[in-house]
């Protein structure tokens, strides 16, 4: 089949080149020159995704995928463009300072969605199946994609709709893309078989057929399930904190339980999913979801709370610079998208800190350890990057103005660090807190 993909992000470049890799002739369209160029060059805008960059070669330089700044008729297209969530248009950063805003208060921005279904119109035809994989609040599938056509005067009772949400895990995209289960929902029981039977052209996994609203819905469910039950070990850390418990330990002796499974409590969620998907099931029914916006509330405050935790361990200290390891919003990824690592360093940015931030997953940041911490009064381990967890005490200890380290992932090895001298506290941990911060 010919196949048109509409967004090669992290989703949509793989997925093309996945496509492609099974045999259909897929076109790769995208609205940023810069990325077509790079990508015609020879060049790749995602990094450390196994076997990604090998695929990406392979099939541009056979010509199997092409990448193109505006779509062209094709028996498929997918649709795989972000949607971001706004909160009246303001951007992250204004967020944090806006920690009493209502959860409430956040919406899906589908213009993105809306130009790439416009940008269809001239190309459409009877039979094509238009897929939407980006995530969405329910409905919009049939609301927004169906509707920016019909007012623009397509013949939509001729193309057939459906939604299939992609996901994948960052840092494992190209084996889950295909190994993992696939739910697809069709405006109309033949639009639902159509795209099950296109996915089945590349993923071993099932491919699960239902209703389009129902496949949105499963999607946001995933991602809140996720949202809820990381809120939860959160809270469980600021109780522990109270009172003189080690949340890390109490969690692993829980998960004995052969019905429980807590997660791990941290400096908050980032990434582009879990941090804003639960935002369009609140969107969808505000009245209904006490839970869901409780927890993201949770959340949200993390970042705030490490910055507490921070002056807590530099109490009674003029603290000029602090390091910051890890910018990337979880383990062994370089992507920062909505990371609590750069959330906690805007706040401490502002209350005038010299911030310096080290991570070997993120070029900018991608420099010497030892330069990073140099003459810092604290360093701050905000990412569980596994090679944080190796790092030698006494190579630091000399370097920093202060020996003192706050660990939000609970990565360290709390005594190895004391024994070189270091002030310690670990989020989630009353004891390490008890020991700096006497009652
Ligand atoms: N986190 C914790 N504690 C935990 C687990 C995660 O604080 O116990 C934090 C991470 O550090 C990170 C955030 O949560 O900041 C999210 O990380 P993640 O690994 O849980 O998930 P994502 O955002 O990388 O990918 C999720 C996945 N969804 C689920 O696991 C239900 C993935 O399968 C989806 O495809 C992806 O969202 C998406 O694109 O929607």
């Amino acid at each position: 089949m010919r196949v048109c993909v509409l967004g090669l992000g992290y989703i949509g470049f793989p997925t093309a080149c996945v496509a492609a890799m099974a045999g259909h002739e897929v076109i790769g369209v995208d609205t940023n020159h810069d990325l077509i160029d790079l990508l015609r060059n020879g060049g790749l805008h995602i990094r450390n995704e196994a076997g990604l960059a090998e695929l990406a070669q392979e099939v541009l330089s056979q010509g199997r995928l092409r990448v193109e700044i505006a779509p062209e008729p094709a028996d498929v297209f997918i649709i795989a463009v972000p949607t971001p969530r706004t909160n009246d248009g303001r951007t992250l950063q204004q967020d944090l300072k806006t920690e009493e805003c209502e959860e409430s208060s956040f919406r899906a921005d589908l213009s993105y969605v809306r130009s790439a279904v416009l940008s269809l119109a001239p190309v459409l035809g009877p039979g094509n199946l238009v897929v939407l994989e980006s995530t969405v609040p329910p409905g919009t599938t049939e609301k927004v994609v169906r509707g920016v056509l019909d007012d623009a005067g397509v013949n939509t009772s001729q193309v057939l709709f459906a939604h299939a949400p992609e996901r994948v895990l960052p840092g494992n995209i190209l084996y889950e893309l295909v190994h993992n289960d696939r739910i697809v929902g069709g405006l109309t029981y033949d639009a639902g078989e159509a795209a099950a039977a296109f996915y089945r052209t590349f993923v071993k996994g099932d491919v699960v057929v239902t209703d389009a609203t129902t496949a949105e819905l499963v999607k946001l469910m995933e991602n809140t399930y996720r949202d809820v039950n990381i809120a939860l070990a959160n809270e469980f850390a600021l109780v522990c904190e109270r009172l003189g418990v080690d949340a890390w330990e109490a969690i692993q002796l829980a998960n004995r339980h052969p019905r429980v499974k807590i997660l791990k409590p941290g400096p908050g969620v980032g990434g582009h999913c879990i941090a804003v998907d639960p935002y369009f099931v609140i969107e969808s029914a505000p009245d209904l979801t006490p839970l869901i916006q409780a927890a993201r509330r949770v959340n949200r405050r993390m970042p705030r709370h490490v910055v507490e935790l921070f002056w807590e361990l530099t109490r009674g200290i003029d603290v000029h610079k602090v390091a910051i390891l890890g910018a990337s919003y979880k383990a062994n990824v370089g992507d920062e998208r909505e990371s609590p690592s750069l959330q906690v360093a805007a706040l401490l940015q502002e209350s005038g800190v010299d911030v310096a931030i080290h991570d070997p997953y993120i070029a900018r940041y991608d420099r010497p350890l030892g330069d990073v911490v140099a003459g810092a009064d604290a360093a701050l381990v905000l990412t569980d990057h596994s090679v944080y967890a190796e790092i030698v005490p006494s190579t630091l200890a000399n370097l920093m103005s202060h020996r003192l380290i706050l660990d939000a992932r609970g990565i360290l090895d709390v005594e190895r660090w004391r024994t070189a001298g270091f002030g310690v506290i670990q989020l989630g941990s009353g004891r390490t807190r008890e020991a700096v911060v006497p009652a």
